[in-house]
């Protein structure tokens, strides 16, 4: 990879003192000879007319490639999205990309069209023509309504999906903790309600950070799997213990900024349990690709006495799309959609975090006593950036 970079460094190099003394020779033109050389170099019209229809092929070129592209391509789209608000920006995707390639397909025509219409003549002085007001009338407003149109829109469905009822006492709420390089979940449990957590207070099980002194931390629960209800509203707060990173739950339609030092939030409601989306035809026919390359990888690699590649099976994620350090590309979660009473059983089966943390420090050789409580924060300015333990740290 650094060789190919060098090799392109020192072509373009090349070109560039190429093209310098090009200069150098045009700007010579007092002496005799200089001055045959630079005329050798200005276009005839037999040049004129090459460029001329050169920019017809490259419009063709452009044109040809868009139509390769969408139908090579074309199916590597998000596909059916999975929450309420799924449909709504896959449609202002459409429409925006719809206008875009309708208006790129003239607007290149015409540039290219007009670039050869008026190629060069030997002879030939350009036409003086100051300005047309009703002309750029016309293609100053014509955008202005669309831009405007398309805009109010976007911010029509921005507002809609990014509405939070943080009293919602129907929604699940559920904190996304990133760290380099992986994805750690706490469910806020019965109560509704999240426990306070500060980075300082991260100790042995206690791996987010969560402040056990706060009443609400006590029905917590924490997971490494990130399991939804089907139809049921799930609000996310984001916290970051390190660097950015950016939850990214594509088949959600779903991404917002994780930042330390803040909360971020977003919302969304899942309309598709893992099981139905694994019966989407899109989906199929992904996975049959898929374990089409691994079978033929896994004969290879009988063929040499290693293990064979298990089959790949469809599952949700939840991936960092900031590139956050040297494994960002595998910071990944499995996502779970199951029914409302699926989702009951699996979350009521799994133990507290108050209750791991009492465990742990049951554990002598974990925990030594004396050691147990985590020490008040030393300055507690630092910490008021943290907003979901603030006023816990500052009332101690
Ligand atoms: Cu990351």
């Amino acid at each position: 990879m650094t060789s190919l970079l060098v090799i392109i460094v020192l072509v373009l190099l090349g070109i560039a003192i190429w093209q310098l003394t090009k200069i150098f020779h045009l700007t010579q033109i007092g002496s005799a000879y200089a001055h045959d050389k630079a005329m050798a170099q200005v276009a005839n019209d037999r040049d004129n007319n090459v460029n001329g229809y050169l920019m017809f092929a490259f419009v063709g070129f452009i044109y040809v490639f868009t139509i390769f592209s969408l139908w090579k391509w074309g199916h590597l789209v998000l596909g059916t999205p999975a929450s309420e608000h799924g449909p709504e920006i896959d449609r202002l995707m459409a429409i925006s990309m719809a206008l875009i390639f309708f208006v790129q397909t003239i607007t290149q025509f015409l540039l290219h069209y007009f670039a050869f219409k008026y190629r060069g003549k030997q002879g030939n002085v350009a036409y003086y023509y100051a300005d047309n007001d009703k002309l750029e009338f016309i293609w100053t407003i014509i955008p202005v309504i669309v831009l405007a149109g398309l805009i109010l829109y976007g911010l029509y469905a921005w507002t809609n999906i990014m509405f939070i009822d943080d009293k919602d006492e129907n929604a699940v709420y559920v904190e996304v903790y990133a760290k380099q390089f992986s994805w750690e979940v706490r469910y806020a449990g019965p109560d509704g309600a999240l426990g306070k957590a500060n980075v300082r207070y991260i100790e042995g099980v206690n791996t987010m950070g969560v402040d056990m002194s706060d009443p609400n931390a006590q029905d917590d629960v924490t997971s490494t799997e990130l399991h939804l209800p089907k139809g049921k509203k799930v609000i996310f707060k984001f916290r970051s213990q390190d660097v950015l990173h950016s939850a990214y739950m594509p088949h959600f339609r779903a991404q917002m900024n994780v930042v330390p030092g803040m909360v971020t939030e977003f919302g969304f409601t899942p309309t598709l349990t893992t099981d139905e989306m694994r019966q989407d035809p899109a989906i199929m026919k992904k996975v049959a690709h898929i374990n089409e390359i691994r079978s033929k990888k896994s004969s290879e690699l009988v063929a040499k006495g290693e293990t064979a590649l298990e089959p790949y099976t469809f599952d949700y994620l939840l991936l960092c799309n900031k590139i956050c350090g040297q494994s960002h590309y595998n910071m990944q979660m499995k996502i779970v959609v199951e029914d409302e009473a699926d989702f009951k059983k699996w979350l009521g089966g799994k133990e507290t975090l108050a209750a791991a943390v009492k465990k742990s420090k049951e554990t002598p050789a974990e925990a030594p006593a004396g050691e147990a409580a985590p020490a008040k924060p030393a300055d507690s300015a630092a910490v008021k950036t943290d907003s979901t333990m603030v006023a816990q740290v500052i009332k101690k």
